[in-house]
């Protein structure tokens, strides 16, 4: 049997990292695209990591970047991959109103990159190409739920620039033939979420909070309201997608919808904290009514947890975003199995242990930097 080969941008990320272990459970070769940094960024994956020098070994990177022509065509070329994943992005919506050109570059030309290489390559019968399309595209959304057929409207440059990729990728499918398809995924969350991102915020900083290493978290809109699944069923879906006889683009949600102020409630009672809500826009904060258990020494009733910053307001803002999966799930059988209690169960209990080991070393006299976050 020809082992199938996977060429992952992004694998260094969430998704890249649940995708390589996924794929290579499968039997897959997998290479990825990682970048070159001052520093190690290779976290997410170093249990993966296999002796370079083992001839058999089925896990292989490669330095790049999406930004670099020459160098993803001479990978695709190298690789020769049965199926590239195209999950490398500044994929940070706040941050793309900051560097709007590079997060076009990297999320919009990058796409053509990849898929002006498969064909130039005359890869285009063989390479089979997944774009890590987005809720984003939705934006100021037309239509609750948002499905297939509703129309888009982004409001980020993030979201712009993924909406080129979405319909460059459809072009490429229709013009060349090709078997490339967009799966619009909607939030998905992990343990490994990037810090920046609000769940990971939340969870990562209310147990900071809980263990006495930071004061209180300063957030952004608590109203906004988004469909958060778990990374690992979404990874499932974006292999799915590619094993069909024909390339088709997929909603991919959970169609439950809950704000951020939601968010922090639930993840405060996964620590034994209830908190109260009071005040109004930029006067709102999160006012802890009643602790129980042992999760969170270091706070007592009355503490302020959550406090309104308004940088973290974005120039538009994405409101309501509520996803309907349903040709995914009638088409390919892809229902998510992880519920959002569950997600933020896991992820709480995660950032709780890094917290309390942070909290002992402090303790016991080692400097320990907890790093303030967007
Ligand atoms: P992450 O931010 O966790 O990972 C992004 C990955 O892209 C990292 O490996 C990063 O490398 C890499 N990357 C960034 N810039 C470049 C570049 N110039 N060249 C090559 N690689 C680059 O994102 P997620 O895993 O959460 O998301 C994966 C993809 O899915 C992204 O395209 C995202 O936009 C999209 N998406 C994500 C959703 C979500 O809720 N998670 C929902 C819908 C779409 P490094 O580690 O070095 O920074
Ligand atoms: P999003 O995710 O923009 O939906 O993009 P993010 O977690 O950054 O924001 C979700 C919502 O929370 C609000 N918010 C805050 N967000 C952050 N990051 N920090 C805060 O302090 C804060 N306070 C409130 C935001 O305004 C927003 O409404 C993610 C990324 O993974 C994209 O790559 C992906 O395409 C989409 O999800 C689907």
């Amino acid at each position: 049997m020809t082992v199938k080969k996977a060429l992952i941008t992004g694998i260094t990320g969430q998704d890249g990292s649940y995708l390589a272990e996924f794929l290579l459970e499968k039997g897959y070769e997998v290479h990825g695209l990682k970048r070159r940094a001052s520093s190690f960024n290779t976290q997410r994956i170093d249990h993966l990591y296999q002796d370079p020098h083992a001839a058999d070994r089925t896990l292989h990177l490669h330095y790049g970047d999406l930004t670099d022509t020459s160098n993803l065509t001479r990978i695709v070329q190298q690789v020769q991959p049965d199926e590239i994943y195209n999950l490398g992005a500044q994929s940070h919506v706040a941050v793309s109103f900051e560097a709007p050109e590079y997060t076009a570059d990297v999320d919009a030309i990058g796409t053509l990159r990849l898929l002006e290489a498969i064909r130039l390559l005359g890869l285009q019968d063989k390479t089979r190409f997944y774009q890590a399309s987005t809720s984003e595209l939705y934006g100021l959304v037309q239509e609750i739920p948002q499905r297939e057929s509703t129309p888009f409207y982004p409001r980020s440059p993030y979201g712009v620039a993924k909406l080129y990729a979405y319909w460059i990728t459809k072009n490429y499918r229709e013009a060349y033939g090709m078997y490339a398809c967009n799966g619009i995924l909607f939030n998905h969350e992990s343990e490994r979420r990037g810090e920046t991102f609000v769940t990971r915020k939340i969870t990562r900083g209310l147990c900071n909070i809980a263990q006495g290493l930071e004061g209180q978290l300063f957030m952004g809109n608590l109203s906004a309201l988004r469909d958060w699944g778990h990374a690992k069923d979404y990874v499932r879906m974006q292999w799915m997608m590619l094993q069909q006889a024909a390339a088709k683009d997929y909603v991919i949600a959970t169609g439950v919808q809950y704000s951020v102020r939601d968010f922090i409630r639930i993840a405060a009672s996964e620590l034994g904290i209830t908190l109260d809500f009071v005040g109004n826009g930029v006067e709102e904060k999160a006012v802890v009514r009643e602790i129980c258990g042992d999760a969170a020494p270091a706070l007592k009733q009355g503490d302020v947890l959550v406090s309104i910053d308004p940088a973290y307001f974005r120039p538009a803002e994405v409101e309501t975003l509520l996803g309907d999966a349903t040709m995914a799930k009638e088409d390919l059988g892809w229902i998510p199995e992880i519920s959002l209690h569950e997600m933020v169960k896991s992820m709480v209990a995660a950032d709780l242990a890094t917290a309390r080991q942070h909290a002992l070393l402090r303790k016991h006299g080692y400097a320990v930097s907890v790093g303030k976050e967007s």
